[in-house]
């Protein structure tokens, strides 16, 4: 996709989204950013400017005035990508924004290509791959939760982790390849016990860190909750309460819901996409059993299950033998006993008791909250803790799961005292992986790929 040659050009887009605005942001970056700004802008000589300064005057291109715009100069190597970067806020009109563009590819620039200021950033040093790719995860993270996840990657969180690892690997690394050139002597210059201390505490972080994916996970794409039980249980009514809307049909005839509906609400900051299923039950007609199909599919790709039922009517030995099929589809669920308002609450405790059930009235909103909240738990396991450095992005958890091989590998060999340069093999392999995620090792297409799937003028 991008040839050696041009990273040298000077390169402009568009960075404020398409659309009419109050103003429209453009960018330039590249050697002669000053100068083709300054070859249509009428007021000053801008390459007499200082950086990081701002500039008000005409835009004007072959004798045509375009705009009245503020320029910004950042230059080099003080800028978001190290190079000179110019930004012109003018106003928001398409139409004057595409004119300035053509002016400036006039004036020796050329479009930028998705990610390609970011990407430019990361060769120039300014971000590592992680923050890179924490800029595109920030500018479409639509959460609490996901920009702060975000911006701690993009301030290099996350990378300062693996940096230190990487660092305290190196350091062994180079003692191990030391003894290698030392064999015939039979010296060990790596402490090996310092050295098992390490590897456990890198295997440690290195766990953490995969462990956190799944939260990442779910902080990044959000949290599928099928909601499941008999007909008329009231999951419809539920749905509608946790949305606080009238979303699904609601109706005391039983098999009301013949399709899943799927809604999105934001619990704290993490999405859930809520799924209104059929009601199970043995189809009396062909219509319902594609339904209640239906129902049984999203209870096997869903994260978790909230099972609801009517604790009025529901027996003790029913809601035991659901409890016993919910456990063999393996994820998280809730149990959930609806219409509470029509029973006597002590009577329902007493009656249920023993088994982990919330009590709520969808139809009331009785513990709608409560059930919020629970959702949350279940999801993160007590508070979100977006201090902690979460991994969120598939390639790095890849990444992660060989670095834990080699380090496993490691440990083995230290504990069958393998000779030292089967153990450096190890070493470097689990170097490799590590380098893979800031960007330290690369290739040419992973780029590509990654620096593809940002928007233009970022
Ligand atoms: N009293 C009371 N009635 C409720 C409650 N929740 C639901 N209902 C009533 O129960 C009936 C069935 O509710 P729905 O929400 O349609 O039930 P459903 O589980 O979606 O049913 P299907 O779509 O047929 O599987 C309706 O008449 C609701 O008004 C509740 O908390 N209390
Ligand atoms: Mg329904």
């Amino acid at each position: 996709m991008y040839n050696l040659n041009s990273w040298n050009d000077t390169i402009v887009a568009i960075a404020t989204p398409p659309g009419v605005g109050a103003l429209g942001v453009l960018r330039l970056s590249g050697d002669k950013s000053i100068e083709i700004i300054n070859s249509i802008f009428v007021n000053k000589d801008l390459s007499l400017q200082p950086s990081h300064t701002l500039h008000v005057g005409i835009l004007k291109n072959n004798d045509e005035v375009i705009d009245e715009v503020v320029v910004s100069l950042f230059i080099s190597p003080r800028s978001y990508t190290g190079e000179n970067v110019v930004e012109i806020s003018c106003h928001g009109s398409a139409f004057i924004q595409q004119k300035i563009i053509d002016a400036c590819i006039e004036k020796g620039a050329r479009l930028a290509k998705p990610g390609e200021f970011t990407q430019r950033a990361f060769l120039n040093g300014k971000l590592d791959l992680t923050q890179a790719e924490a800029v595109a995860d920030l500018i479409a993270s639509n959460t609490d939760a996901s920009r702060k996840t975000a911006l701690q990657n993009m301030r290099g969180g996350f990378s300062t982790v693996l940096k230190q690892l990487r660092e305290q690997l190196l350091k062994f690394s180079a003692l191990i390849e030391l003894e290698l050139d030392f064999s015939q002597e039979d010296v060990e210059f790596a402490d090996r016990t310092q050295f098992c201390e390490l590897i456990n505490e890198a295997s440690v972080v290195t766990k953490n860190l995969l462990q956190s994916f799944k939260l990442g996970n779910v902080i990044r794409n959000g949290v599928q909750v099928a909601i499941v039980g008999k007909p008329n249980a009231g999951k419809s009514t539920l749905l509608n309460s946790l949305l606080n809307e009238n979303r699904a049909i609601v109706s005391e005839i039983a098999g009301t819901t013949r399709d899943t509906i799927e809604e999105i609400i934001n619990i704290e900051g993490i999405l859930f996409r809520l799924i209104d299923t059929a009601g199970i039950r043995t189809g009396e007609n062909e219509i319902e059993s594609i339904g209640v199909e239906k129902s049984f599919e999203k209870m096997r790709t869903a994260d978790m299950i909230i099972y609801l039922f009517d604790c009025v009517h529901e027996t003790v030995e029913a809601i035991i033998a659901e409890h016993e099929k919910l456990k063999s589809f393996n994820k998280s669920f809730l149990l959930v006993g609806n219409k509470l308002d029509l029973a006597n609450t002590d009577n329902i405790i007493e009656k249920f008791q023993g088994l982990d059930i919330l009590f709520i009235s969808a139809k009331e909103h009785t513990h709608i909250n409560l059930l919020k909240k629970n959702l949350v738990d279940k999801v993160i396991g007590g508070d979100i803790e977006t201090e902690n450095i979460i991994v969120t992005n598939a390639r790095h958890y890849e990444a992660l799961e060989k670095v834990n091989e080699a380090l496993t590998d490691i440990q083995k060999g230290l504990d069958e005292k393998t000779p030292g340069d089967l153990i450096a093999l190890d070493i470097r392999r689990c170097l490799y992986y590590l380098g893979e995620i800031t960007g330290q090792v690369t290739n040419e297409d992973q780029l590509d790929y990654i620096f593809g799937k940002f928007c233009i003028g970022k």
